[in-house]
């Protein structure tokens, strides 16, 4: 099927340069994917495939999208997030023949029905960051999907949810739960660029401030981490024992949120729950107190009763917004949207290297298996997971020992009576 074109107008020269500048600065950053890449560029083995994608449309997102193009997939894509977007990238996808179909701050309308669009150009493999794609897909009962991939935790939520009420229409593998993904990814990746967003939005010295990161998981750790490397002193609020016991022992201050809300200079919640900071916490929350949110939507938040209560809010700076609740001051970054991508440039190449390496190995993966594998959520073969930390080891220059064969037969034997 030939895609229509989705570019309005004609871009400068000068975006598309700056564009390609960005995507090769990424691609000479993410090696596992390139060799990939190498291994299977010949035989092109997504020739004659649709690939329709819903992601954070980022420098790191161009370089697997080039990566599906080069092994022959026609493709289409729509952002995962209306304010993640990075102009320069869309203009570059657009040159280089993709189907871009997303505007920089789209209003809530534009972002759905750009969702919709990639819906009816009978993708293959559904790529998505969230499941509005894959939600989108099952409500309108569209056909032709041969399976899909889905890549972060709150979107597996939905998958999961969908497949106990209505039931999957075709397999979903959950990369986000390979351990290549989440370790890195989640962790080390948000941890650092979270961060990061809140540094590059506010400028304020982390060193000192009081830090509530809402939630232990994966996100969590890496945000609470990083901060604490910063000289923040940190406080986990947590629902979950085990990982609360955690925080603990890696040294984090826990304690109940109410308890920590007068004390707090700066929450993010990382928890991919809803009302996490809720309105009737904004009575006791520290006057001045900045609030973000690390989760995929911005529900986290009760970001909706913040606007009900004082519809012209400050503009401090771009992506702050300062509210007056009954006569205190409360600041909303990135308007409780992802904050280490609106507020900064989303996870760093090294690791959605890793995150995507799983992505397109997934959809080989689907495109070979799709007969044979059952209509509901799948984890990531332990061969691609296992595959993406040899060859990420090997392009940081890293050796790793191997078990002899005694040692695998002791193990086996240990195994088999244990
Ligand atoms: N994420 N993508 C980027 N630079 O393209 N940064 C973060 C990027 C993904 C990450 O894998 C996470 O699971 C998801 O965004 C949350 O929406």
């Amino acid at each position: 099927m030939k895609i229509q074109s989705s570019s309005p107008k004609k871009p400068s020269r000068d975006i598309v340069e700056r564009g390609k500048l960005e995507y090769e600065w990424a691609t000479s950053l993410m090696k596992v994917i390139i060799k990939i890449l190498k291994k299977y560029q010949r035989s092109k083995p997504l020739s004659n495939f649709n690939l329709g994608f819903c992601l954070h449309i980022t420098k790191e997102t161009s370089v697997l999208i080039m990566a599906a193009k080069s092994l022959g997939a026609q493709i289409s894509i729509c952002s995962a997030n209306p304010l993640s977007i990075q102009a320069e990238i869309i203009e570059f996808l657009r040159y280089n023949e993709i189907n871009v179909f997303a505007k920089k701050n789209p209003n809530r309308k534009e972002f759905f029905e750009n969702i919709f669009k990639v819906s009816n150009t009978n993708p293959h493999v559904v790529i998505d960051d969230g499941a509005e794609l894959h939600s989108i897909i099952h409500q309108r009962q569209i056909k032709g999907v041969y399976g899909g991939t889905e890549e972060t935790t709150s979107g597996i939520f939905r998958i999961l949810s969908l497949q106990s009420t209505t039931g999957l229409n075709y397999p979903i593998i959950g990369v986000n739960n390979a351990k290549s993904k989440y370790f890195f990814d989640n962790r080390y990746g948000t941890g650092q660029s979270t961060v990061y967003g809140i540094l590059r939005t506010l400028g304020i010295l982390i060193a000192g401030k009081r830090f509530v990161v809402c939630g232990y998981g994966w996100v969590g750790r890496g945000v609470s981490s990083c901060l604490r490397g910063l000289g923040a002193n940190v406080t986990i609020t947590e629902v979950d024992p085990i990982k609360a016991l955690e925080a603990h022992m890696d040294g984090f201050n826990v304690q109940r949120l109410e308890a920590i809300l007068p004390k707090g200079d700066c929450f993010i919640t990382c928890t991919g729950q809803k009302d996490v900071i809720s309105r009737y916490d904004f009575d006791i929350i520290k006057n001045g107190a900045f609030l973000a949110n690390a989760g995929h939507f911005d529900v986290e938040i009760d970001v909706a009763y913040l606007y009900s209560q004082d519809n012209h809010p400050i503009q401090l700076r771009p992506n702050v917004e300062s509210f007056n609740i009954k006569g205190k001051k409360i600041n909303l970054i990135a308007k409780g949207r992802v904050i280490n991508l609106v507020g900064g440039e989303g996870n760093s190449p090294e690791v959605m290297d890793l995150s995507f390496s799983n992505q397109l190995l997934s959809i080989l993966f689907i495109l070979k298996n799709y007969k044979k594998l059952g209509r509901e959520f799948h984890q990531v073969p332990k061969k691609i997971d296992y595959q993406v930390a040899h060859f990420a080891l090997s392009s940081f220059g890293i050796k790793i020992d191997k078990l002899t064969r005694d040692q695998v037969d002791y193990q086996t034997k240990v195994y088999l009576n244990y």
